[in-house]
C-alpha cells in the first residue's frame, strides 16, 4: 500500500490554478488508486509565513478542506487535516533545518519570486518555507506528491533533505517521488499568460477564484489575453495566451490538444472563448452547490477531529523515532 500526501495553503480565495493542478488532479488520484492510503492537509502554518488577518485565514482554512470534499475527495478514504493542529509538523521542520543549507534555500525560485514582491519585513518562515514542506511530507512517510508544476523544485529539495538524513543516521525517511500531471501541471493567469495563476496575486482578473460568480468567471475568461493570429492552436512558444486556454479546456474536456485545434478550425478565439467559458462555468457552478452543502452541515469538523487524531498518532510514532536517532532527549529503554 503506497501512501499520497498534498496540502494547499489557505493564503487567498482558491483559484482555478489550484483546483486543476491539485485539487481535481488529488480526487482522480483516489479514483485510480483504491487500495491506496490519502493524507490530505489545509497548510495553515505555511500561509502565516507572510502576515495574513487571523479571522480570514481561520475562514479560508475551513473553505480549503470543503473545497476538496466538494471536489469529490472520498472523507472515508481520506486523513484530511489542518496542518497547524498536529505540531510535530513544525517540530520535524525546526529539526529538518539543522541539516539543510542557507545556499540549498538561496536557490528556490518561489523565494525568489515571492521576496521581489515583498520588500521590506520578509519572514525568515518564508526563506524556510521548503524545509517545513519537507516535513510535512516526509512525516508520514510519504510515497507519492500529487502538486502542481510550480512546487518541483521543493520536491527536489525534500528529497535531498531526506536521503541527507538517511545517509547520516540509517535508512529512516521514505523518500518521496512527485506526481505532476501532464496537462494542467501549471495554470497561468489570464491577464499575464506568462505567469502563473495565483491565489494571492494582488489583481483579481487574471484569476479565477472559485468562488467567483457564474458571470464573471464567463467573463474573465472571455477578456483573456490571447493575440492577433487568431488560431486556436497549441504554441506555447508564440501563443501563450491561448496555450493556457487550451490547457484548462482540455483538462475539463479530456479532448486533446489536436482535437481541440481540430473543434475550432477556421472559427477565431470568440467561440472558444465562450464554449471555455461555458465548461469553467459550469463546473465551478457544480462545485460551489457542493460547497455550499458541506459548509453548511456539521459533517466538516467531525472529519477535520477525526483526521487530526488520525494523523496525529501517526506524526507523534515517526517524529520520537527521529529525535532518538539524532540523539536528542534521553535513551528510550
Ligand atoms: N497556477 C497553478 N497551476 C497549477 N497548479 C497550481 N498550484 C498552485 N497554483 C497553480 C498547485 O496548488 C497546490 C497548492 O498550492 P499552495 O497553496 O500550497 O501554494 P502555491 O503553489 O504557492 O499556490 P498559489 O495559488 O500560488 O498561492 P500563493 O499565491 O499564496 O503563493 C500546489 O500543488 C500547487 O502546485
Amino acid at each position: 500500500m503506497k501512501r499520497i500526501v498534498s496540502g494547499i495553503k489557505p493564503s487567498g480565495t482558491l483559484t482555478l490554478g489550484n483546483y486543476i493542478g491539485a485539487i481535481k488532479r488529488f480526487v482522480e488520484l483516489q479514483r485510480s488508486m483504491p487500495d491506496d492510503e490519502f493524507y490530505l492537509f489545509v497548510a495553515d502554518l505555511h500561509a502565516i509565513t507572510v502576515p495574513q488577518e487571523a479571522s480570514l485565514l481561520r475562514q479560508r482554512t475551513k473553505e480549503v478542506a470543503a473545497m476538496y470534499l466538494a471536489a469529490g475527495l472520498d472523507p472515508l478514504r481520506t486523513i484530511l487535516f489542518i496542518q497547524s493542529e498536529v505540531k510535530e509538523h513544525a517540530e520535524l521542520g525546526y529539526l529538518l533545518q539543522c541539516s539543510t543549507y542557507i545556499g540549498e534555500l538561496e536557490r528556490m525560485t518561489q523565494f525568489k519570486d515571492k521576496s521581489k514582491k515583498q520588500e521590506a519585513g520578509l519572514s525568515t518562515a518564508l526563506f524556510t518555507y521548503p524545509v517545513l514542506m519537507a516535513a510535512d511530507i516526509i512525516l508520514y512517510d510519504a510515497d507519492y506528491v500529487p502538486v502542481g508544476d510550480d512546487q518541483k523544485q521543493h520536491l527536489e529539495l525534500t528529497r535531498d533533505i531526506a536521503t541527507r538524513f538517511n545517509n547520516r543516521y540509517g535508512d529512516f525517511f521514505v523518500v518521496p517521488e512527485p506526481l505532476i500531471p501532464e496537462t494542467g501541471a501549471r495554470i497561468m493567469d489570464l491577464q499575464d499568460p506568462e505567469k502563473k495563476m495565483s491565489k494571492s496575486d494582488e489583481s483579481d482578473k487574471g484569476y479565477i477564484s472559485l468562488f467567483d460568480p457564474l458571470d464573471v468567471i464567463r467573463k474573465k475568461i472571455k477578456s483573456a489575453v490571447t493575440d492577433s493570429i487568431g488560431i486556436v492552436q497549441y504554441d506555447p512558444s508564440s501563443q501563450s495566451g491561448v496555450a493556457n486556454l487550451m490547457n484548462i479546456y482540455s483538462v475539463l474536456t479530456d479532448l486533446s490538444f489536436a482535437q481541440i485545434e481540430e473543434k475550432y478550425k477556421g472559427l477565431g478565439y470568440a467561440m472558444f472563448k465562450s464554449d471555455l467559458a461555458e465548461l469553467v462555468a459550469s463546473e465551478i457552478g457544480a462545485l460551489q452547490n457542493r460547497y455550499q452543502h458541506i459548509i453548511q452541515s456539521g459533517e466538516l469538523d467531525q472529519i477535520l477531529d477525526s483526521g487530526r487524531d488520525i494523523a496525529s498518532r501517526v506524526a507523534y510514532k515517526k517524529l520520537e523515532k527521529c529525535k532518538q536517532k539524532i540523539g536528542l532527549g534521553r535513551k528510550r529503554k
